[in-house]
C-alpha cells in the first residue's frame, strides 16, 4: 500500500453508492482500532488495524476519529467583496430580501463580481478553498449567478473550473444564471429569463463549465412558473435541475423542486407538509443549510420531519458573502444536531453521503470502502459525538485528499 493510516480510535462512515433516507441515514459503521489502506487516489483497505497491510508511508492516528472528507454540496463560492456593510441594516431591522429589493444583496455582491478581474477571483477562490480543505471539507459545489451576463457568468464558472483543476479540492459546478433579476432587466423579467434560457445555458454547456442548473425560487425573485419554465429548459440544455426553495416564504417550491426532477432541493426552511411527502417521493435530496438560519435569525429546516418522511437530508455550509458567510462546515454541523435534532450518525452522513448524493456524486467519494477516492479526515477527536458537541474551533487533525496527506 502507499499510505497506511492505522491506531484509528473510531472509523465511522455511511456506506453506499446511494442517498441513505429515512432510518437509514442512521444507520452508519462503525469500526474501533480501524486502519485504512490506500494505493494511489483510492482506498484498497478498511478493517481492523491488526490486519493492516504494510504501506510505504504509515500515519499512526493515535486512537483519533476518523470520517469521510466533507462534501459541502451547496456554496457560492466565487464571488468579488464583502458585505459585512450590511450589518447595520441588518441590525437595523432590515431583512434579507428588503436590501436585495432596493438594489442591494445579491445585487451589490453583482458590482463587486463584475469589476473583478478573472485573476483577482482566482486568487481570492484559492485562499477560500485552503481554508476549507483545512476544516475537513474536500469536495465542494459551487454556484455561478454574481455575474447576471453571459460574459460575466462565463467569468465566474471559468475561475471556478480552473478552482477544481489547481487542486486539490474537488469542485462540481452549478450554473446559476436565475440567482436574480440584474437591474438593467428590472422592467422586463421575461427579457432575462430568456437571455438565461436562450444565450446563457447553451454557452455554459458548449464550454463544459456546468453539470448542474440552479434557480432561486422565492418572493420578489422568480415564481414557481418561472423557476419551472427556467429549469425545464435548463433539462433540455443538458443540466440536471436543483433549486432554492421555500427558503423564506411557503410558495411551493419543493413541490416545484420534485415536480421538475431536481437532484436536490435548497434550503426548505418553509417547506409544506406535502412539499416534504414529494421530496421523498421523488428522491430528491434536502439540501439544508443551518449556517444560514444561524446567520439570519430564522427558523431552522424541519430536518426530523424530512427524515420522518423519507427524505434524505444533507447538511452544507451555503458559503455566500450574504446569508452565510462562513466557510467551515463545521459549524452547520454543530447546528444539525442542535438545531435540527439529528443524531450524529445523521449528521455525519449529512455532510458526506449524503451531500455526495445531492451533487451525484456518491459511486466515488462520501464514505471509506475499498474502492472509493480516498478522501479522509482525521479528527482531534476521539469519537464521533465530540466533533458534534465542540464548536468554535477547528476539530481537524489532518486530511487525506486522493490519497495525500494534506496537513
Ligand atoms: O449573495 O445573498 N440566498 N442566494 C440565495 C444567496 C443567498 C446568496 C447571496
Ligand atoms: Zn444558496
Amino acid at each position: 500500500m502507499d499510505l497506511v493510516l492505522k491506531n484509528i480510535g473510531l472509523l465511522a462512515t455511511p456506506t453506499g453508492t446511494a442517498a441513505r433516507k429515512g432510518a437509514e441515514q442512521g444507520q452508519i459503521t462503525l469500526i474501533e482500532n480501524a486502519a485504512v489502506g490506500i494505493e494511489g487516489e483510492e482506498i484498497a483497505y478498511v478493517g481492523r488495524s491488526e490486519d493492516a497491510p504494510a504501506g510505504s508511508e504509515v500515519v499512526d492516528c493515535g486512537g483519533r476519529l476518523v470520517t469521510p472528507g466533507l462534501v459541502d454540496a451547496h456554496t457560492h463560492l466565487v464571488f468579488g467583496g464583502w458585505r459585512q456593510k450590511e450589518m447595520a441594516r441588518k441590525l437595523a431591522g432590515e431583512s434579507y430580501l428588503d436590501i436585495l429589493k432596493s438594489g442591494g444583496g445579491i445585487l451589490d455582491t453583482v458590482r463587486q463580481t463584475r469589476a473583478a478581474t478573472e485573476a483577482e477571483l482566482l486568487e481570492k477562490g484559492k485562499a477560500l478553498l485552503e481554508t476549507m480543505l483545512a476544516h475537513g471539507t474536500t469536495t465542494v459545489e459551487c454556484k455561478s449567478g454574481y455575474g447576471l451576463t453571459t460574459q460575466d457568468e462565463l467569468k465566474q464558472l471559468r475561475v471556478a473550473k480552473k478552482l477544481g483543476e489547481c487542486g486539490p479540492v474537488d469542485l462540481v459546478h452549478t450554473f446559476m444564471g436565475a440567482h436574480a433579476i440584474p437591474p438593467e432587466y428590472k422592467d422586463n423579467r421575461q427579457a432575462y429569463i430568456d437571455l438565461v434560457c436562450d444565450e446563457m445555458m447553451p454557452a455554459v454547456k458548449s464550454e463544459g463549465l456546468a453539470q448542474f442548473c440552479d434557480v432561486f425560487c422565492e418572493t420578489a425573485v422568480f415564481t414557481i412558473e418561472e423557476s419551472r419554465y427556467i429549469l425545464g429548459k435548463a433539462v433540455k440544455h443538458g443540466f440536471l435541475p436543483k433549486a432554492h426553495a421555500d427558503e423564506i416564504d411557503p410558495i411551493g417550491g419543493a413541490e416545484m423542486a420534485a415536480e421538475m426532477g431536481c437532484i436536490s432541493a435548497e434550503h426548505l426552511i418553509q417547506a409544506s407538509d406535502a412539499g416534504i411527502r414529494a421530496l421523498g417521493r421523488r428522491g430528491v435530496v434536502a439540501c439544508l443549510l443551518p449556517g444560514t438560519s444561524f446567520h439570519l435569525g430564522k427558523d431552522y429546516a424541519r430536518a426530523r420531519d424530512m427524515v420522518a418522511a423519507g427524505v434524505a437530508v444533507a447538511v452544507c455550509t451555503d458559503f455566500n458573502p450574504g446569508s452565510s458567510p462562513g466557510l467551515n462546515l463545521q459549524l452547520p454541523m454543530y447546528l444539525s444536531c442542535h438545531k435540527y435534532r439529528l443524531t450524529p450518525a445523521e449528521a455525519l452522513c449529512a455532510v458526506t453521503l449524503n451531500g455526495a448524493a445531492a451533487i451525484g456524486r456518491c459511486e466515488s467519494i462520501g464514505s471509506i470502502e475499498v474502492g472509493k477516492q480516498a478522501d479522509l479526515v482525521l479528527w482531534d477527536a476521539p469519537d464521533l459525538d465530540y466533533i458534534f458537541y465542540r464548536y468554535g474551533n477547528n476539530l481537524v487533525d489532518r486530511v487525506v485528499k486522493r490519497g495525500r496527506v494534506m496537513r
